[in-house]
């Protein structure tokens, strides 16, 4: 009989109040049922955000640093549990082992950095204008902050949030996705753990339609970090803009790996396996187009098809799996379509395009790695996000024409450059319009003490974890003190 987990609200792990539940399955094998997780209502977000002003109340009155301890020790518990945690995550959204321990990874490397940041939080003291007068700023803490997060990295992103928000003196409600519950339960019994004063965290499941909503209309919560669609990010920004919250939009990609006929091919072609296969594609930042100089295109092409072809499919438990399952039924049916739209548009299939067959894939949302050829760069698939394991394939003469195809898309993540010519690496860091650029690497590998995000319809100007993550959860106070003992008036006394 699989487990009925609960919320997290005021302190205690409580029922929803509707009575209701979804289920949590396996990915890999729908026959897993990991447990059942409150389909809650938006009665239960409101006792979180009430109770989440209490623990503002508290939390924001401790000291950075004495906060920063907290997270120190949330990093070492999630040291301890790294290989459990990953286990539970691979269970629960069907990426390989190695990727789910670097996505704990990246919530240990988040939390000593937040840790640190207790210790920092830098404001400013700069000269006045005027004779015996300072003037400085600091950071302040805002309130209650909601989070929606995604299924792709269950812990690397509410923690991204998570962890800077907590370190500047906010209290958190997560509505973490309907498909890694059993993830943010688990974080959530870390923090606690930790000592994080219990009110200062509230988890709250559910649907995005009903909880994810009530979270981002709620007036007593005026900050929302949410990462998840472009289509559902227009929603979030659209009410958040309403409501004059201050909101971080993390959103699609379209992100493409330029391959120079000099470029040192066996590495891009590691960079690209990696890019557009691993999490089964479901990044924002997986490589999603490749563009390949003409006069390299049919040997690489090639090579890559043999490649990927060979990829491993199954349980992403297993030792020999490289690729695991997609997350659920219909977004293996949303990259059924965007095949046949492919094929329809005048692209060639040239691996995979099906779903595997054989006993170890028989049972779970798996589909083969695919590779579309002759994709033009308007082509619907070179254009949309497609968030799985498809790779679109683009022929260009020269550079320039690589840079206008990578900027002629809505979205603005990552990109990629191999070149053994470093002129071409540094102009592709200028010119190619994405938030992060990386040269000979692929679009994958964001590191947690740099900010991450993207430019154009991926984002909206904000910037998750490094310095500038700290930035969105805290606002500026600036400090005027004047002991002249005497009016001093600014720009006009000074200039008298
Ligand atoms: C995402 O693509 O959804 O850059 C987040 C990476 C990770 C974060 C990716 N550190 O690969």
């Amino acid at each position: 009989m699989a487990k009925t987990f609960k919320n997290f609200i005021a302190g205690d792990w409580v029922a929803p109040t509707t009575g209701a539940y979804f289920e949590n399955r396996n990915p890999a094998d729908r026959g897993d049922l990991i447990g059942r997780f409150p389909d809650s209502a938006p009665a239960d977000l409101d006792r979180a955000v009430a109770a989440a002003k209490r623990g503002f109340e508290r939390w924001s009155k401790v000291p950075a640093p004495a906060r920063g301890d907290i997270l120190r020790r949330i990093g070492d518990l999630l040291v301890d549990r790294k290989d459990r945690l990953a286990d539970a995550m691979t269970r629960e959204m069907g990426k390989v082992l190695a990727e789910t321990r670097g996505d704990v990874q990246e919530a240990i490397d988040t939390a000593y950095y937040a840790a640190s940041e207790g210790r920092r939080l830098f404001g400013h003291v700069v000269p006045s204008e005027l004779k015996r007068k300072w003037a400085m700023s600091y950071r302040r803490p805002i309130g209650v902050v909601g989070l929606v997060t995604p299924f792709n990295f269950p812990l690397a992103i509410p923690t991204w949030k998570m962890f800077p928000a907590l370190v500047c003196g906010n209290s958190v409600v997560l509505k973490p996705s309907e498909d890694v519950p059993h993830t943010a339960t688990l974080l959530v019994e870390i923090l606690l753990e930790a000592g994080l004063p219990a009110e200062a965290i509230q988890l709250v499941h559910g649907r995005g339609e009903t909880v994810g909503k009530a979270l981002v209309e709620h007036p007593d919560v005026p900050v929302i970090s949410f990462t998840g669609s472009t289509t559902t990010g227009a929603f979030v920004g659209e009410t958040c803009g309403k409501l004059h919250k201050r909101v971080s939009l993390e959103m699609g990609g379209k992100n493409a790996m330029i391959v120079m006929d000099d470029a040192d091919l066996d590495l891009a072609l590691d960079g690209v396996l990696w890019g557009a296969f691993g999490t089964t594609g479901q990044r924002c930042t997986a490589t999603s187009r490749l563009l390949l100089h003409r006069r390299i295109h049919d040997r690489f092409l090639r090579r890559l098809a043999e490649a990927a072809e060979d990829l491993t499919l199954g349980d992403g438990r297993e030792t020999r799996t490289q690729v695991g399952p997609l997350i659920h039924e219909e977004s293996r049916a949303k990259v059924e379509k965007y095949v046949a739209i492919a094929k329809d548009q005048g692209a060639e299939v040239v691996v995979g395009g099906k779903r595997p067959t054989g006993p170890r894939v028989r049972h779970g949302w798996f589909y083969r790695p695919t590779i579309l050829a002759g994709v033009r760069p308007g082509h619907r698939v070179a254009q949309e996000e497609i968030f799985g394991p498809v790779l679109s394939v683009i022929r260009f003469g020269n550079f320039d024409e690589a840079v206008r195809i990578n900027n002629g898309v809505k979205y603005g993540l990552s990109s990629s450059v191999y070149t053994r010519d470093v002129n071409l690496g540094f102009r592709a860091l200028e010119e190619l319009d994405n938030g992060i650029t990386y040269v000979n690497a692929p679009t994958i590998g964001a590191e947690a003490h740099l900010p991450f995000g993207g430019i154009k319809q991926t984002g909206n100007g904000h910037r998750e974890v490094g310095w500038e993550g700290y930035h969105f959860f805290s606002e500026t106070k600036v400090c005027y003190v004047d002991y002249s003992g005497t009016l001093q008036r600014a720009q006009i006394d000074n200039y008298e």
